[in-house]
């Protein structure tokens, strides 16, 4: 047995995808440093975690999102790594760069490619510098109302305006006509410097109604990258993903070799390391285009584990600490089955409003093909400061149907009491004779949501 890649490692993150890297941690035999804001004294990363500091307050400003602080966690337990989980830090070019400069492992890619990856029209031009296809738009940031006319003017309404700095959905502006594009123009400008302290945009085509596929890379510190196929993540509902699936329906296996091998080489011309998603989204005809790189492990992550056996966790893990990719994966990757995962989230069935408090009962589903991620437990308080997920359903099956038929199994047999969840909007979606037959799109959610208004962004 080979000794530990690390000898220590400190998870910067909370909820249920600190615990998933405890997890991997204790696969690997690495001791695990939890941190934790004062209103996750009682959770269980910092019960499952080797040794558990607490760096501030609830509010994540002052606790997850501050760097001074997690340093130091870091330095005083003598950690050798950091993993930033998703959200908070974790995409953080700045925070990856103190790690560095601070002798600590940032589990992730370099802080120079995270730059790149997260000016969006740069990484579009990255991408079709290396022959991924991108949407018609502007070359580069829009600095006019005239430059932006043109633009429009060449490639046709409706246009989308979107923020440099921006994902995730925020910072963006549908223009129909030539007539509405400077308004909109500042207004985007305005939204993006508010929001990101930048307010670069640039212009793509819109398309109507997309899906929205994104392929997952692992690429280790000595240029080798494997694409680790897709996912299919068109059930969202205001940027927030509520059902992903892998492989998706819409694509033929000519369609995901050829764009896993531009995927391969565009990552390895950037010199991208350790776990990313590559964002596309497809057109009625088909067609993929490059939209945003992710350059963290992403919530959905257990769909593609399900489907190729491979713990990406582990393997961010074992990249970090240098192992090739061969390695890491021990073989060639092979794609067996179909795996479906629905977002349990704390929130009103109506309203979507969170709805943080205390579980007053929980049964988690089991059997064969069903995983559930959750830092959830019986009398566990869901605070209301962090993002409403309380757990991840996931399933598998040797087919679409089998693995959809498990997901309603396992549904049924998910009790959380106490609290409001999805479990129901779930259940509607996995009967759905849509859902059924695979035909999903960006807009597939607004049928179940009667109450509410189509959003204004998806035409
Ligand atoms: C688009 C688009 C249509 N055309 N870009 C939303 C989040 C961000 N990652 C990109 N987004 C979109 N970009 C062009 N050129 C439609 C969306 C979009 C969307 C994308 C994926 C999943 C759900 C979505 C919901 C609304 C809009």
């Amino acid at each position: 047995m080979p000794s530990a890649p690390f000898k220590k490692i400190l998870i910067a993150n909370r909820g249920e995808i600190a615990l998933r890297v405890i997890c991997a941690c204790k696969d690997l035999g690495i001791p695990t440093v939890a941190v934790y804001s004062e209103a996750d004294r009682y959770s269980l990363p910092v019960r499952f975690a080797d040794e558990a500091i607490c760096i501030g307050p609830a509010k994540s400003a002052r606790s997850y999102l501050d760097i001074p602080s997690i340093i130091s966690a870091a330095e005083i337990t003598n950690a050798e790594a950091i993993h930033p989980g998703y959200g908070f830090l974790s995409e953080n070019a700045r925070f990856a760069e103190v790690c560095e400069a601070s002798d600590l492992k940032f589990i992730g890619p370099r802080p120079a490619v995270m730059q790149l990856t997260g000016v969006k029209e740069r990484a579009r031009a990255m991408m079709q510098e290396a022959g991924v296809p991108i949407l018609p738009g502007s070359d580069g940031v829009i600095k006019t109302e005239e430059e932006a006319l043109a633009t429009a003017d060449a490639i046709g309404y409706p246009i989308i305006v979107k923020a440099s700095a921006g994902g995730g959905g925020r910072g963006m502006r549908i223009v129909n006509a030539a007539a509405e594009l400077p308004g909109q123009l500042v207004q985007a400008q305005l939204e993006a410097g508010a929001a990101f302290g930048c307010d670069d945009v640039y212009i793509e085509k819109f398309i109507r109604g997309p899906r929205h596929i994104e392929f997952q890379v692992l690429a280790d510190e000595h240029g080798n990258v494997e694409i680790l196929g897709e996912r299919e993540c068109s059930i969202q509902r205001r940027h927030q993903k509520l059902l992903e699936e892998s492989p998706s329906t819409a694509l033929r296996p000519e369609a995901r070799c050829r764009i896993s091998e531009k995927l391969r080489e565009a990552m390895q011309a950037i010199g991208y390391t350790n776990a990313g998603t590559i964002e596309f989204l497809m057109d009625e005809s088909g067609n993929l285009y490059f939209i945003e790189v992710n350059a963290r492990i992403q919530v959905e992550h257990p769909v593609t584990e399900m489907v190729t056996g491979i713990d990406l966790v582990k393997s961010q893990i074992l990249i970090a600490a240098g192992e090739t990719l061969s390695a890491v994966l021990g073989g060639p990757v092979r794609f067996q089955g179909h795996a479906i995962e629905c977002r349990i989230n704390a929130e009103n069935p109506e309203t979507f409003a969170p709805s943080p408090g205390r579980i007053t009962a929980l049964n988690l589903p089991g059997g064969i093909g069903v995983r559930v991620d959750t830092a959830a437990y019986t009398d566990y308080v869901i605070p209301p400061y962090y993002d409403s997920l309380v757990a991840k359903l996931i399933v598998r099956g040797h087919d679409r149907t089998e693995a959809a038929d498990r997901m309603r199994r396992a549904l049924d047999m998910f009790i959380v009491e106490g609290i409001h969840t999805s479990i129901p909007l779930h259940k509607r979606i996995l009967a759905d004779a849509d859902f059924r037959a695979g035909k999903l799109d960006t807009n597939f959610i607004q049928r179940f949501l009667p109450r509410e208004k189509p959003a204004h962004h998806t035409g």
